[in-house]
This record gives C-alpha cells, sequence and structure tokens, in this order.
C-alpha cells in the first residue's frame, strides 16, 4: 500500500489522468498513460479507470486543464470510489494544492509514484539515502499540501522557535534532513569509491548494463555470468549496481555491472540522487543497451535511455545494442526492428539465442589497456613473477629449464618491467579447441 498519505488513511483506489497536448506525437498521451497505469499498479494501487484528456490550448496553471474538465475528473473519481488522482503530467506545488482542496482526495503525480516506488525497492544503505534525498527534495516545495509524507515527524515536540510558524517549522526541518543526508551520502559514497579505485588497479575491463527498467538487465547478468541476482516482472526491481566478473571466450575477464533502470519522466532529482550510483556506467569500457523488444514502446525505450546516458555524459560510449526477450516477439516485429537497427543483437536471455553473440561483440570491445604476451623469466627473477601475478593476469604458467613460461597480460604502464622478458607477443585468440569445434 502506498505510504504517501502516512499521516491520513492510506490510499487504494486511484483515478489515472493522462494528458495529450498539441506538442505531444500523436498517441504518445495514450502510451504514457498505460505506462503510468503499470507504474500505479507497482504500488499496489487498484486503477479504477485511466482518463486521456485532449487539451487544444496550452496547460492551464490553476488545474493544469480547464476547470469544467477538472469538476468532470472529481466526479468520476468519486463515483469509482477512488481516493487518489494520479496525473501522468507534473503537476506544480501549487496545482497539486489546487487540486486536492477541490477533490478532497490525495492528488499525485507520476514523479511522486515514481519516488515511492524506488522507495519501496531500496533496501541497501546507498539506495535509502538517495532515494530519501529525492524525496525531501521533492516535499520541500509542497509542504502546504493537504497530504504529506512529511506528516510522520511532524510533532515530535522540541523542535521550533518562538513565533516560528508549522510551516516555517517544516521547511528548516526538510532542509536540515537533506544536509544530513548529503553529509551521510558523501561518506557512504567515499567507501564504494574505494572499492572500485581497488578494482581498477587490476587491468580488467568494464562493461554495464544499462536500459529501459524490465528490458531484462539482471537476469542478462546472471545469464553471462551464471549469478543469482534479482530479477522480477516489476518496474525497478533493481536499484543498487551489482557487479560480477565474467570469463569471456578468449580467456580474458570482464567485470559487468548491472544498473538501475531508466523510464521516461524519469524524475529529474533521481537521476540528480543517483547519479554517484550510476558512476560504475561512466567509469565502464563500454555499455550493453538491453531493450524489451516485445514493448510496443521500445522505441520511446531507446530514446529515453540514450537521453539519461547523455545526462550522465556517458552518450558517447560504445555501446552494444541489444534487443531481448526474442522468445516472445512476433516475427513481424523482429523482422521491423532489424531493419531500423541493422547494427542490433537479437537474443533472448531465457533460450540463450544470440548470447554467444554477444560475447563475440563484448571480446571486441573489451579493449583495456592490458597486452597478452608470452614470457619467459628466468628463475633468478621471482619478483617479475610475483609483480605479473600482482598487476596482471596469468593464464597459464610453467616451469622450464630456463624459467618461468607464462601466457598471461600486463598493464601498458609496466611495459618496462616485462617487455624484456616476451618471447612473443600475442593477439588475444580464441583456445584452439573451440575454434575447431566451430569450423
Ligand atoms: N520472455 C522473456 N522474458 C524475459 C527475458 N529476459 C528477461 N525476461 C523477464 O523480464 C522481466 C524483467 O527482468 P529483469 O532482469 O528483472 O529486468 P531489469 O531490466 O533488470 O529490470 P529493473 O531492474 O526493474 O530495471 C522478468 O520477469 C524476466 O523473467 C527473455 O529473454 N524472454
Ligand atoms: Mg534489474
Amino acid at each position: 500500500m502506498a505510504d504517501f498519505i502516512a499521516a491520513k488513511k492510506p490510499v487504494s483506489r486511484a483515478l489515472l489522468v493522462g494528458v495529450q497536448t498539441p506538442q505531444m506525437k500523436p498517441g504518445e498521451g495514450a502510451e504514457l498513460l498505460v505506462e503510468l497505469k503499470e507504474l500505479v499498479e507497482n504500488l499496489e494501487l487498484t486503477v479504477t479507470r485511466s482518463v486521456l484528456v485532449n487539451l487544444r490550448d496550452h496547460l492551464q496553471p490553476k488545474f493544469l486543464i480547464g476547470s469544467g474538465k477538472t469538476a468532470e475528473l472529481i466526479a468520476l473519481a468519486k463515483e469509482d470510489e477512488a481516493d487518489v488522482i494520479v496525473f501522468d503530467e507534473e503537476l506544480s506545488p501549487s496545482q497539486q494544492r489546487n487540486w486536492e482542496e477541490e477533490s478532497g482526495m490525495a492528488v499525485i503525480d507520476r514523479q511522486e509514484v515514481i519516488l515511492e516506488i524506488f522507495a519501496d525497492r531500496a533496501h541497501t544503505r546507498e539506495a535509502v539515502l538517495q532515494v530519501a534525498l529525492a524525496r525531501m527534495e521533492y516535499s520541500l516545495p509542497r509542504l502546504t499540501r493537504a497530504w504529506s509524507h512529511l506528516s510522520r515527524q511532524r510533532g515530535k515536540g522540541s523542535m521550533g522557535g518562538e513565533g516560528e510558524t508549522q510551516l516555517e517549522q517544516d521547511r528548516r526541518i526538510v532542509r536540515d534532513r537533506i544536509t544530513h543526508l548529503k553529509e551521510e551520502l558523501v561518506s557512504v559514497l567515499s567507501q564504494r569509491a574505494t572499492q572500485r579505485t581497488k578494482r581498477m588497479r587490476t587491468p580488467v575491463p568494464g562493461a554495464a548494463i544499462v536500459g529501459y527498467t524490465n528490458a531484462g538487465k539482471s537476469s542478462l547478468l546472471n545469464k553471462l555470468t551464471g549469478s543469482q541476482i534479482y530479477a522480477a516482472n516489476k518496474l525497478f526491481a533493481t536499484l543498487d549496481p551489482t557487479t560480477r566478473q565474467l570469463t569471456l571466450p578468449d580467456g580474458r575477464n570482464l567485470l559487468v555491472t548491472d544498473t538501475v533502470g531508466f523510464i521516461r519522466r524519469l524524475p529529474h532529482r533521481l537521476v540528480e540522487a543517483f547519479k554517484a550510483t550510476l558512476e560504475e556506467v561512466v567509469v565502464s569500457n563500454f555499455l550493453i543497451h538491453v531493450l524489451d523488444v516485445t514493448n510496443p514502446d521500445v522505441e520511446h525505450h531507446h530514446a529515453t535511455t540514450l537521453a539519461v546516458l547523455g545526462e550522465l555524459g556517458a552518450a558517447d560510449k560504445p555501446t552494444i545494442t541489444v534487443f531481448n526477450k526474442t522468445d516472445a516477439a512476433d516475427a513481424e516485429t523482429l523482422a521491423l526492428m532489424r531493419t531500423r537497427h541493422p547494427t542490433a543483437l537479437f537474443i533472448s536471455v531465457h533460450t540463450g539465442a544470440g548470447v554467444e553473440k554477444l560475447l563475440a561483440r563484448c571480446e571486441e570491445l573489451a579493449v583495456d589497456d592490458s597486452l597478452a604476451a608470452e614470457l619467459l623469466i628466468p628463475h633468478s627473477r621471482y619478483d617479475v613473477v610475483a609483480k605479473l601475478h600482482a598487476v596482471g593476469q596469468v593464464r597459464t604458467q610453467e616451469t622450464q629449464d630456463d624459467g618461468v613460461y607464462i601466457l598471461g597480460r600486463f598493464p601498458v604502464k609496466h611495459r618496462a618491467v616485462f617487455e624484456p622478458f616476451i618471447v612473443s607477443p600475442k593477439k588475444a585468440k580464441k583456445p584452439a579447441a573451440k575454434k575447431a569445434a566451430k569450423t
């Protein structure tokens, strides 16, 4: 049950309102409304009906839509015994207040729904803090509304100087909490950065899996690495980045990170709050952009993800575009998508179709700053052998009469140490047995 009205009674039945304006593409309002329904149902609310309002003119300042239509919608909500009205368009704090006064119900927008879902899903300290921060910032200009998740903090007593109004007190509490949350986040994130630096000292290239929520990102990571991270048919199942190591067919290792999903009209403050988490995307060598080919809005999902990547400063990363769930798609859609996205891969995590091709593409992009080589290190130079184990990778090691023979990789910056012992430089090759089996 949704918690945005913790202070009052919980809400359970929602009437949804979407808007189609002349500036929007035909059908866009309806598509967004379908998505809003899914979002609201993820909060375990019952949707009584969805209403699309066609606006010929601009949005109205008081209620967003005209007052005649407003009265009509409130009557519908009452008829449905709804207790919350949800707008797909963002409501300004004053519009929200006007609506709540006019209807006597909780009135929220998509932004708040998404914030609620994130709050629901957040478990780790980092995610909890990031979501709390985004919610506080959302609430700050909305403290005068009738329904508020802040009411719980109210009345804890003792705070507030003489003559301070309730509103002033509330604002001060929220600002203090925001400052406090930011401080706590800085300390949590610095621990995370330390972990990453440790990881980056070993020359293993990294890939980040990105994409719209529910595309199958976590499922793909599980498939690739045989891990068991949480994947589910619900929106924003993943909030925290998870990194797993994958051994590519050519024997090299690749660190693959699963990330939080994106969505249209993702509250900007959430992107801001999650920027630090999404650092993984920025530091990775390349991206695997996963799309759900069965979703009729897949092109919008594609565009949305690119837009968010742009915001993160990762728009120019080498990217493998992957259409997933081919097992559940119809042939016509698949053919259309193949034409529109000729360089994309088409896979099914469920059946495993296309995964091998994806791995091959990963091999091409997994160029790190390390060099592969065959080395023969004399027995007198065990320090060099030890160093290779510490900073590079050793695939095979054999003790021979004239020294230790190693097939491995080392970071370019340590070239001077290892170069004297190179017997033959290697290009990363597929194991011979595998090649033979394929032909
Ligand atoms: N039919 C089909 N369903 C799939 C496939 N891959 C994943 N799914 C399903 O899609 C749903 C979402 O999968 P997740 O891996 O949780 O998706 P995600 O992209 O990590 O989602 P968020 O973490 O919410 O952003 C699950 O119900 C999966 O079982 C596939 O190849 N075919
Ligand atoms: Mg996930």
